[in-house]
């Protein structure tokens, strides 16, 4: 009975990160102009995510993304999506815990021109706030 438990509680251990990374990674697009990002989507699971930024603009994007905490202050670290050409599209994974996120390109007096989003990361059935 004892060695049954032992077993089970080795299995659970040996299979959830497996099970856990096996999910296919949230998607999301992001298009690039002057001076906007638009989102395919404005909340995504926890986790991985693949974004993909297209830049249809003429100048070069690029997109960072930090949790923001309850009092508006950024935390945590910033993920990047690198520089992407005009006409090109660029690819980062970021692995995202819940929160809300800002999203902005890095080039100068872009983020001011209007280049940012909010995301969500939230489970699907959460409430929306
Ligand atoms: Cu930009």
């Amino acid at each position: 009975m004892r060695r049954a438990a032992l077993a089970a509680g080795l299995a659970l251990l040996a299979t959830a990160p497996a099970a856990a990374d096996a999910r296919p990674p949230a998607r999301m697009l992001v298009t690039a102009d002057e001076w906007m990002l638009i989102s395919s989507r404005q909340a995504v699971r926890p986790g991985r995510l693949e974004i993909q930024l297209y830049n249809r603009g003429e100048d070069a994007h690029d997109i960072a993304a930090r949790r923001v905490a309850r009092d508006g202050a950024g935390t945590g670290r910033t993920r990047r999506l690198p520089e992407t050409r005009p006409g090109e599209l660029g690819e980062a994974t970021w692995r995202l815990r819940r929160g809300r996120y800002a999203l902005w390109c890095t080039l100068p007096g872009h983020r001011a021109a209007g280049m940012r989003a909010t995301l969500r990361v939230r489970q699907p059935n959460a409430g929306r706030s």
